[in-house]
Formats: C-alpha cells, structure tokens, sequence
C-alpha cells in the first residue's frame, strides 16, 4: 500500500526554518516563517496568557469533552473580538477548529457541502497553505490579480477588474488584515467597492483573518471583516489566535459562518458541528480556554492588549527604521512602502536570485518570493538588512 505513496511538495516556508538552523554563521538573520519574536529573538509566552494558565490550572475541574463547537464562552468572546456589534448574534453559526488553518479547512468543507460545483478564487500572491488545501480537497480554484509588483501596493484595478468575472456562487477567499505574504491591504474605500461587486457578483466572501492586532490595531485591524459581515447577505470567516495570542502550537481558532437569522444558521451551525465530528470530534479547549479567560477578564484583557500594542508598534517602528534607513543609502523613496505595509510581513519585489543572494551571501533569510518577517530584525539587524539589500541590487 504505502509503496504507492508520491513524492509531495515540501512547504517552502517551513523548509527554509530547516536551512536556517542548518547555517552555522553566527550573524545569520532570521526572516523566514511568520511568528513574532521581539528584539532578543524570543517568542515569549504572553503575560496574561501565562495568568491565565495559572488561572486554570488552579480552577479547571475536569477535562472531560467539550461541545462539539468547543466551549461556547470561546466562541461568545470571539465573535465578539473579531465582529463586535456588526452582526446580530444569532446570525453567527460558529465552530472552535485547530488554529485558524483548521478554520479554513473547515470552512472550504463546508462550501464543498453547499456547493460543489463552486470556484474558490484566491489572492495572486496568498498563503501557500490556501491553494493547497483547495487542491487536496478536490474544489475549483482560480486567482485574482492583488499586488503589483512596480508599486509593492495593491493592484487595485487588476484585482476589480478580475473579481468582476466571478461566477454567482462562487467564493472569494481576502485576507481580513495584515496581508499575507505582500503587507499590501485595501483602504476601508476599497473594501466597499470590493463587497458592492461581490455583492453585484452573488458572489460569497470567505475572510481568514490571522494577525488582527498586528496591523493597525485591535478594533481597526477588525473593520474590513465587520464591514463585510454586516453587509453580506452570507459570508465565512477563519480567525486564528495563533499570533495575537502568541499560542501557536495550542492549535486555537474558529471558524464563523453568517447566514440570514433561523432556519439557516440552525442548518449551518449542524453542519459546523459535523463536520468537526467527522475530522476530530472535539476542537482543542486549552487554547480556547485561556483565550476566552483573558476576553473576559477586565485586568487580564487590559493587560493583553497592551502587551499586543507594544508588540504591534515594535514591527511598526522596525518598518519605519528600515524604511528610513534604506531612503538614506539608496537616496530614493523607492523602499518607503516597507513603512506603509502592515503586519509581519513585507513583499519587497526581488528576484529569486537576490533572494538568494541575500542567503548565500549575507546569511538572511526570507521565503523565495522575497516576503521578509519584519519581526525577525531589532534595532542592530536593521542597517546590516540595508546594506545587504542593495548590495545585491535590490
Ligand atoms: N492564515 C494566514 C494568512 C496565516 O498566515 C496563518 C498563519 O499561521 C493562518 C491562517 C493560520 O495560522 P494557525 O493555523 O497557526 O492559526
Ligand atoms: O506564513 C507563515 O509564515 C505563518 C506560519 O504551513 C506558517 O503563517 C507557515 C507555514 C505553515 C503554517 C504556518
């Protein structure tokens, strides 16, 4: 049987983890996979998320099954942190998932379930994981234009002009925030041109949306989402808690489906609940626990957000060091779109022979495509990255 296996390919960002920690240079710079980590190179466990564990393991009286959603405090408080008052509650169908990738697994089941025959279109770039699960599972897909590669912005008109040929049914997969791999994102005015024709289109927006807290802020990294989901007749959203929580590997998310109130969001929410029976029975709680403990807790909450906003400026003063430093060597603004990215992560629009020239030569590393982990520099790195991307003639 398992003689008939083939070869599958790799993940290119986890793979270039695995170069990184293969280099023995002692000056390398690490700007590959997307996980925060502040000016020492750590990615600390969060002061309340360490409360809150604390909380638990003092409190927690049984670690008998949840729900086949999960606990229905996680999923009260993050309906609530992601979509505020946009939608009533009861147009919310929701499922606890491992990690915001099981949110989007998820949620392309639960299309294919609906309808089959409908076509998948994705950012051109996106997440490598988001074409690769379509794929696995067997769903159509197709890509929109989304960055221009001259500008390093939005390509604005390209991403219009192909969301304009979206068939009634089909699914448009964005990116709620912080896109990535390009740090380029939509104005609020773009995102209500964006639904007008969705909406023209009949055509259904899946959000996945990963770094709320990371971009502008909390609320205003939440606002495209909301104003999709209070304008949408249906949509679907993928939130993950991996970054701003910094609990990656607790494997903690949810996936949303917003339906017209009654019958459909009964249907829905049914469904949610089978599928998650039919992948894992019962979504991971630890995770989700200490998540919904900090929500609901004043102190914790205050003290979580002002952690994320402290970690939310560092990346956005990194931007703007870097940003400024390359405007005084190259004597050009040709780089200041580092400083108008937001997020983790920067497109910079090189070549894949610079970026490995990058490697080879000066010892950083940034995924082939040439998206860099601003996080993965502090204030000593920034320079030496400056330096290093114009002399491979970026
Ligand atoms: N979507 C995007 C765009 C991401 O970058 C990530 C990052 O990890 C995820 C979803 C989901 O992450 P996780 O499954 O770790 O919550
Ligand atoms: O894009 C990133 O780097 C993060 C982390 O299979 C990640 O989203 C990368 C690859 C992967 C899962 C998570």
């Amino acid at each position: 049987m398992f003689e008939n296996l083939k070869e599958l390919p790799a993940d290119k960002i986890l793979a270039l983890m695995q170069l990184f920690r293969d280099d023995p240079r002692d000056d390398k710079i690490d700007m590959g996979v997307g996980v925060y980590r502040n000016a020492e190179g750590k990615t600390p466990v969060m002061r309340a998320v360490k409360a809150a564990e604390q909380r638990l393991v003092d409190t927690q009286e049984t670690k008998a099954y949840t729900g086949l959603a999960g606990d229905p405090a996680f999923g009260d408080a993050m309906v609530e942190m992601v979509l505020g008052s946009a939608v009533p509650r009861a147009r919310v169908a929701a499922a606890a998932t491992p990690g915001g990738t099981g949110a989007i697994r998820q949620g392309l089941e639960l299309i294919r379930m609906a309808a089959p025959e409908a076509t998948i279109w994705i950012s051109d770039p996106t997440w490598p994981n988001h074409p690769s699960i379509i794929k696995h599972l067997g769903m159509s897909m197709r890509e929109y234009r989304y960055f221009d590669n001259e500008t390093r912005d939005v390509d604005f008109d390209g991403m219009m002009a192909d969301l304009g040929t979206v068939a009634a049914g089909d699914v448009v997969l964005l990116h709620g925030c912080c896109h990535n791999p390009t740090g380029a994102n939509l104005t609020l005015a773009q995102w209500a041109e964006v639904i007008a024709l969705l909406q023209e289109r009949e055509a259904i927006p899946f959000i996945d949306i990963a770094y709320q807290g990371f971009g502008d802020g909390l609320e205003d990294d939440a606002a495209a989402t909301r104003m999709v989901a209070s304008e949408m007749e249906q949509c679907l959203i993928a939130a993950s808690c991996s970054k701003n929580f910094g609990i990656y590997r607790e494997r903690t998310g949810i996936l949303m489906a917003i339906a017209p109130e009654g019958e459909t969001v009964r249907l829905t929410q049914g469904t949610l609940n089978y599928l998650n029976r039919q992948n894992f029975s019962f979504p991971p709680d630890h995770g989700a626990r200490i998540v919904s403990t900090i929500l609901g807790d004043e102190a914790l909450r205050a003290d979580w957000q002002a952690e994320l906003e402290e970690v939310r400026l560092g990346m956005l003063k990194l931007r703007e060091q870097l940003a400024e430093e390359l405007r005084q060597r190259s004597n050009s603004d040709r780089f200041d779109f580092i400083a108008r990215h937001r997020g983790m992560f920067s497109r910079l629009g090189a070549t894949p022979e610079q970026v490995a020239a990058l490697r080879e030569k000066h010892g950083i590393y940034m995924v082939g495509d040439s998206r860099l982990n601003i996080a993965g520099l502090n204030a000593e790195t920034v320079p030496v990255l400056a330096r290093a991307i114009l002399d491979v003639g970026i």
